[in-house]
Parts: C-alpha cells; sequence; structure tokens
C-alpha cells in the first residue's frame, strides 16, 4: 500500500516544481542562519538569489564530512539551540561522531518516512513490528520505532543482541515485521536452527533491512532461512537516518528515493561533475525540508545509480540501485583495487559457503597479504580434510580469476567468525594500525 498517495505518485513535473519550492527556501535559511555555509557560499560565488531553477544547485558546494568535523558538534545546526529536540550520532571509525539534531518537525517527517518505508515494504498497520534496530545514539532504532507507530503497528522495542530471547518473543508476541541489519537477520536465522524452531512456525512475512551493504545472493539466504520477503531499506544520519530510500514489496528492485524530501545526484568521485542519467556514480542528497541540520549535497561515499524508469508500484520517486559499495572500502592489495563486494560475490556462488566471512588484510615486508575466512557449513567442515582443501583451492582460484591477485582462504568451522548485532566488521586492515 501507498502510504501517502498524494506525495508518493505526484507527477514529475509537479514533484519537481516543489522541489524547486523547498531549495530556494532551504538556501535561504540555511545562508541566514548557518555562518559555515554562508561563507561557503561566497566561497563559491554563489548566493541564494542564484537558484532559479533545479539544476541551480550544482552551482552549490558540496557538504563533506570533513565539514561536520571541523564543525563538531553542533555547528552546522540551522535553528536555536531550544528547537533542538533530539540528538543522534553515528560513530566513525576514527575520532569524533558525527553528530546530528532533530526539530519536533523533523522528528515528524522522519515519522512519515519510516511509515512510508514500512508501508512500501508491504507492513501495515496490525503489524507486530519487531525492532532489532539498536535503540540508541544509532539512528536506526528509534527511526524505525516512531515510523511503526506512525503507521499504526505494535513495535516490539527490542533493540539488537540476546539473540534466544529475540526468538522466544517472536514465537510467543507473534512478530509479523523484522527490521534489523542484514548480517543480524542471518544470526537469528542461525540461532533459530540451534533452537530448533522452524521459520515456518513462525508468523514473520517481511524483514526491511539495511545499515550495511548486502548482496542480492545475501537477500536469497534471508528470504530462504526465515521464510520471508526481503526489502532493502537505506539511509544515514547526515541526511535524516533510516527513511531516505525503500525498495518497494512490488518490485523488489531499485530503492524509491523519497524525493519531496531529499534530493538525490550521482557524480563521479574524482570530479564531482554530475554523470549523466543512468551512470554509476557517489550518491549525493540534499535535505528539502530539515530545520535543525540541513544539509546542502551532502557527499555520502555511497556508489549507485539512479534508475528513471516508472515503477510498476505507481510511486513516481526515481530508484536508486542497491548500494554496490564505497568510495573508501576499496583496499589496495599489492597495487590492485579490491571491494569486498567482489569477494562476497565469488563466496555467495559456491555451494557449501556460508554467508560469515572476514578479509584480514596484514603486511609482511613490503608484502601485502590478504587472507579470507569463511565458513563452511557442517556437513563440509565434518567432511575429510581432502574436501576441504579442495574448497578452499576452489575459491583461491575463483579469486585469482576475478582479481588477478592471490590470497590465503581459511576455512573455518561454522560460529567462528564473530557476529554481529548491527552492523558487521567484514574487514580487517592491520596495515593501518
Ligand atoms: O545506517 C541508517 C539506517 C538505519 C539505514 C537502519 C537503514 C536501516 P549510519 O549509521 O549513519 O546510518 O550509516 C550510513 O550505512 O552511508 C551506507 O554506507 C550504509 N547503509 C545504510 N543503508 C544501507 C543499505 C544508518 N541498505 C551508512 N545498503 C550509509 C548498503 C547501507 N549500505
Amino acid at each position: 500500500m501507498i502510504w501517502n498517495e498524494e506525495f508518493e505518485t505526484l507527477p514529475r513535473e509537479a514533484l519537481e516544481a516543489l522541489q524547486l519550492k523547498r531549495l530556494k527556501s532551504l538556501v535561504e535559511r540555511v545562508y541566514d542562519a548557518v555562518p559555515y555555509y554562508r561563507k561557503k557560499m561566497e566561497g563559491a560565488g554563489v548566493a541564494p538569489s542564484d537558484i532559479r531553477e533545479l539544476r541551480d544547485l550544482r552551482k552549490l558546494p558540496f557538504t563533506t564530512k570533513e565539514d561536520l568535523r571541523l564543525n563538531y558538534p553542533f555547528g552546522l545546526f540551522a535553528v536555536p539551540f531550544e528547537q533542538v529536540v533530539r540528538i543522534h550520532a553515528s560513530s566513525g571509525t576514527t575520532g569524533k561522531p558525527t553528530v546530528v539534531g532533530y526539530t519536533k518537525k523533523d522528528i515528524d517527517s522522519w515519522a512519515e518516512l519510516m511509515a512510508r518505508t514500512l508501508s512500501c515494504g508491504g507492513a501495515h498497520r496490525g503489524d507486530v513490528v519487531h525492532n532489532a534496530y539498536g535503540y540508541g545514539l544509532f539512528t536506526g532504532g528509534l527511526g524505525a520505532h516512531y515510523g511503526a507507530e506512525r503507521l499504526g503497528a505494535a513495535v516490539i522495542p527490542i533493540s539488537g543482541g540476546n539473540s534466544k530471547r529475540q526468538i522466544m518473543i517472536m514465537q510467543d508476541f507473534g512478530s509479523t515485521v523484522l527490521m534489523c541489519t542484514p548480517s543480524y537477520a542471518l544470526n537469528l536465522a542461525d540461532v533459530m536452527k540451534d533452537m530448533n524452531v522452524d521459520p515456518k512456525t513462525l508468523k514473520l512475512r517481511v524483514g526491511l533491512f539495511g545499515a550495511e551493504p548486502w548482496s542480492e545472493k545475501i537477500r536469497e539466504e534471508i528470504e530462504k532461512r526465515l521464510n520471508i520477503n526481503a526489502i532493502d531499506i537505506f539511509g544515514l544520519s547526515e541526511v535524516m537516518g533510516p527513511g531516505v530510500a525503500s525498495e518497494c514489496i512490488e518490485e523488489k528492485h531499485g530503492l524509491h528515493v523519497f524525493e519531496d524530501f531529499f534530493i538525490p545526484e550521482i557524480i563521479n568521485p574524482e570530479t564531482g561533475e554530475p554523470l549523466p542519467p543512468g551512470e554509476r556514480g557517489e550518491l549525493v542528497f540534499t535535505t528539502l525540508t530539515k530545520e535543525a541540520f540541513p544539509v546542502i549535497r551532502y557527499r555520502t561515499k555511497d556508489l549507485s545509480r539512479l534508475i528513471e524508469e516508472p515503477c510498476r508500484c505507481g510511486r513516481t520517486f526515481y530508484r536508486m540501485e542497491r548500494i554496490t559499495g564505497r568510495t573508501d572500502d576499496m583496499l589496495i592489495i599489492r597495487g590492485v583495487n579490491v571491494f569486498p563486494s567482489q569477494i562476497e560475490h565469488v563466496l555467495m556462488s559456491i555451494e557449501g559457503v556460508e554467508p560469515h566471512y572476514q578479509i584480514i588484510v596484514n603486511r609482511e615486508g613490503a608484502l601485502d597479504i590478504m587472507e579470507v575466512q569463511v565458513e563452511v557449513s557442517e556437513e563440509i567442515f565434518s567432511d575429510e580434510v581432502k574436501v576441504l582443501e579442495r574448497l578452499a583451492r576452489r575459491i583461491e582460484r575463483e579469486i585469482k580469476d576475478l582479481l588477478g591477485i592471490s590470497c590465503k582462504i581459511k576455512l573455518v568451522e561454522p560460529k567462528t567468525i564473530q557476529r554481529s548485532e548491527g552492523k558487521a566488521k567484514r574487514v580487517i586492515d592491520n596495515r593501518k594500525l
């Protein structure tokens, strides 16, 4: 069901008129209220009056994580602090977290966006939403929570962790919608198996998964093992939290960007130039309605492309392709560019390999050594050494064929790789330590 028929099916022309109106007011607001943004605009020789059509967005300078860091913690807030009613933060890999704020109206918009997301994935009033995204500074838990309430569903604020208890609650409370990271969904599937709980006996029908990269293969795995429909949802703290884009259950192909709230752009990450429609590059977002923490042309470092073709579901918003990587997740191993998603692709195409793996990079002398630790199924692990060796050689060969470099493969027993309750950590690069 479409949650907000009026906005989600706006003809493009009307949508673009609305975007332009909101963009003009955003730029004026930010120019007046945030000295840092004003200075950047002046430096780029652009004033609010230069924004006359949507294309003029390109005249505005980008905002980056570095800008956020320089203004830590509240320097980019665009309203008097008394109007801020919520603060979230996302932990970066290094240093201080990224801090974001919300006014009452922002929280209200966010609830609307998450109600749309849930509805897009096929959830409705009467559903029991099992919300296993982490509650706290992370935007996942509370973001999903307010959306589920807005939808009129019954939300279980279970947060992450204590998986056995999660499964007991699913059984007893009749959870119908699961919300968590895809890696935690797989973890729950493992624990269910250990507890001898057949997912077919549960009422779970759909899962809304995001906050970390995953692939079609992982989707298939989750759908099969939990006996549900798995939907990809996307967002980031700097732009809102979850609720920026969502797949529809009708197509499960591309995530509708809620374009009355956000303008997406795809740029060449090296030159910053906008790319022609349909090309893959770095996603950039401008928030159109946010009051406390608006961002202009925020560079996400996430790689995707926009799909402009109309969708069967009736929503007129463009779709973004599922995230295929980040500009900063590329590893350089002995001079060769390696994306973790390429390794995952190889692993997931091989029978008997479990969707739990970790890539460990070390430097021995001047040489980079990449080791891929991967879990294999119980049956294979208890097989003869010869079988295991053959499997390891095969993975090694396939990675070499794809990437042109050799790596060490270490097959490990089921449940050896550390499970996450939130975002999985797939890469450990010891070279940087
Ligand atoms: O992860 C918000 C969120 C919560 C989204 C719950 C979906 C569900 P951050 O912690 O700021 O916010 O991390 C944002 O996570 O730039 C992407 O790199 C990645 N990410 C989020 N959703 C997806 C997805 C939340 N569906 C960063 N696929 C983003 C791939 C995703 N990566």
